[in-house]
């Protein structure tokens, strides 16, 4: 029997299959703490440095699991910081809960010391937000919460005032008007279209000469159905940023990424298709997909308001990824004219080809390129790999080759800055046997990643496998953005805004415990992952890089080159270097051979 609502929450929460907590104390939650020392370990409590970071950490689990995320924080601030993680698994669709403490229910109202007025704050980014205010609600508001956000695929929140933790548990309600009596229990739907429509699905997919794939994180688990279709159709597959893992980086015809950080080879396969398929994603740069009229479409989604959303479909399926390709399969006749097929992965061979050539040029010190290529040969299987939000996950999506049975996440949708770390961390607590690794900036390593160093500098002996490292990539510059105002705004590189300290990242890993390697040569980036991956405790990985190699998208447009021009000739402080490098990665793409 479980002595307050707080040691009722947690026990209910186990029942559903909660064992790890995300978050950071406070008097807000000061039942919370006291019902953790009791539950002794499960649910553990992982204590984070920023609420923000357990909200992230919540996210990736739910991500990396497939599980409910769970975070935890006090009343005011410590709830105003879990936000941006929150609206990350808001976006990126995860199941996460939130509970956070709130002040007495007596004080309610009166403009009371850290007294949020949190039902409005959480609104937003919640499908659920309630405030517990008498122990008979809060098996109920447990069960709700928990379902709705698995059901909704989104954040339940719930408030929990802090003398309402410390009252007696109610187990049951009582049996009387007004009671409410709730059930634990959730098993995810098979979700299958009626068959006439992946009859027509079908007919779209056979009438089709060059079908496109175009997969996201609806995808993953949907591998093995994937692949078949595309063999059938003879269809080339890309991948949205989310839908990362879903087909391996070794298939010959896997294009890679779309969009701003995707492929040339993506990007000829949506110029050249008659027919789009499109599978789990909600990918939103339009301009990277087929122009309106050029092909036709079929899109399957499990959630019916993302159908037709980026381009007309045709047919519209509503349904699981795995369940409705496999469904179609016995429908699509296997195209005999492979010639399409052909083109695209000489396509795809030609790009691969230009990814090494340009991982290979010069740079100054270090190519940002160079240092994703080298860890592609070195790639533990089974590794799961974190990304962050700026150039370097330009590199990320393009350069990196994944192979079945790898895992890969950032944040995509909010595209926030600072998920790599708690991601990783996330994974790490979850699968503690899988190398995991890391990749950010400087930037986000300053903003928030090297606190969380502290995070595994104090668990990572319990995870028994120490396989955990953090590639930063030192470029002195907030690059994206300088790129972005270069290419968009025809605005040079301002350095009051975009450069930032140089900051020995590496220097600060070891004064934390850790192992920290500085790479500032291109000849030392190989050695530097092999260090790292044999190392005995996570490393974090410093590669001095160039600021300067441009994340060229894969088609430069005339406005765009026209603002590169113009950012330069207003006196741009880097414009020899950058053009130099932009010349270099172009010539890389259009001579042939080395
Ligand atoms: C929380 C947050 N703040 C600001 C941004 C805007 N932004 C996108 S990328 C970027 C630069 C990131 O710099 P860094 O981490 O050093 O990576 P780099 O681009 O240099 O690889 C910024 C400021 C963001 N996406 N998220
Ligand atoms: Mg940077």
């Amino acid at each position: 029997m479980a002595e307050s609502v707080a040691d009722f929450v947690l026990a209910r929460l186990r029942e559903w299959g909660v064992h790890r907590i995300f978050g950071y104390p406070g008097d807000g939650i000061n039942g919370f703490l006291g019902a953790l020392e009791s539950a002794d370990g499960d649910p553990e409590l992982v204590q984070v440095r920023h609420e923000e970071m357990s909200a992230f950490m919540a996210c990736g689990h739910a991500k990396f699991t497939g599980e409910l995320g769970v975070c935890l924080a006090t009343s005011g601030p410590g709830a105003i910081h879990l936000l941006n993680g929150l609206y990350d698994a808001k976006l990126d669709r995860q199941p996460v809960l939130a509970l956070v403490g709130q002040q007495k229910r007596m004080s309610l109202g009166s403009d009371y010391q850290q007294e949020v007025d949190l039902q409005t704050l959480f609104k937003d980014v919640s499908e659920y937000v309630q405030m517990c205010t008498t122990p008979e609600q809060a098996r109920h508001l447990v069960d709700r919460a928990v379902r709705i956000a698995l059901d909704a695929r989104g954040v339940a929140t719930l408030v929990f005032p802090n003398d309402v933790q410390d009252e007696d548990a109610v187990e049951a309600p009582p049996r009387e008007h007004g009671a409410v009596f709730s059930g634990i229990g959730y098993a995810r739907p098979r979700v299958l279209p009626h068959a006439r429509e992946l009859e027509r699905a079908a007919a779209v997919l056979n009438e089709g000469r060059r079908v496109a794939m175009l997969v996201g994180q609806g995808a993953l688990g949907a591998t093995n159905e994937v692949i078949a279709v595309a063999e059938t159709l003879g269809a080339g597959v890309a991948r949205a940023l989310l839908g990362r893992a879903v087909v391996p980086d070794d298939l010959p015809f896997v294009t890679g990424s779309i969009g701003l950080l995707g492929t040339r080879a993506t990007y000829e396969m949506m110029r050249d298709c008659d027919t789009l398929l499109m599978v789990g994603s909600s990918f939103p740069y339009s301009e990277w997909l087929p122009r309106e009229g050029q092909a036709r479409g079929v899109q399957i989604d499990l959630s019916g308001r993302m159908l037709s959303l980026r381009y007309p479909m045709e047919v519209n399926l509503l349904g699981d990824a795995a369940e409705t390709l496999k469904a179609l399969g016995p429908l699509l006749r296997r195209k005999d004219d492979r010639s399409w097929r052909e083109q695209i992965e000489q396509s795809v061979a030609d790009w691969w080809g230009v990814v090494e050539k340009r991982a290979r040029l010069e740079a100054d010190p270090i190519n940002p390129q160079q240092v994703f290529w080298e860890l592609n040969s070195r790639l533990p299987d089974n590794a799961i790999v974190t990304g962050d939000s700026g150039s370097n996950t330009v590199w990320w999506a393009r350069t990196l080759r994944l192979r079945q049975g790898m895992a890969a996440s950032v944040s995509g949708t909010l595209a926030s800055m600072g998920s790599a770390v708690p991601y990783a961390i996330a994974a790490k607590f979850a699968h503690p046997r899988r190398p995991v690794i890391a990749f950010l900036g400087d930037g986000a390593f300053q903003m928030n990643g090297m606190n969380e160093l502290l995070t595994v500098a104090k668990y990572w002996e319990r995870w028994g496998d120490p396989r955990l490292t953090v590639c930063v990539l030192n470029n002195r510059d907030l690059n994206m953005v300088t790129w972005e105002q270069r290419v968009m705004a025809g605005d040079p590189k301002l350095p009051a805004t975009q450069e930032i300290p140089d900051f020995p990242a590496a220097r600060f890993a070891q004064l934390v415990g850790l192992h920290g390697i500085r790479v500032e040569r291109p000849e030392d980036v190989a050695g530097a992952w092999d260090e790292a991956l044999a190392s005995d405790r996570p490393t974090v990985i410093e590669a001095v890089v160039d600021p300067n190699v441009p994340p060229l998208p894969p088609h430069v447009g005339t406005e765009q080159a026209k603002n590169l021009a113009q950012a330069l000739a207003k006196g741009d402080p880097d414009r020899g270097d950058v053009l130099r490098r932009s010349l270099r990665e172009k010539m890389a793409e259009l001579l042939p051979g080395r």
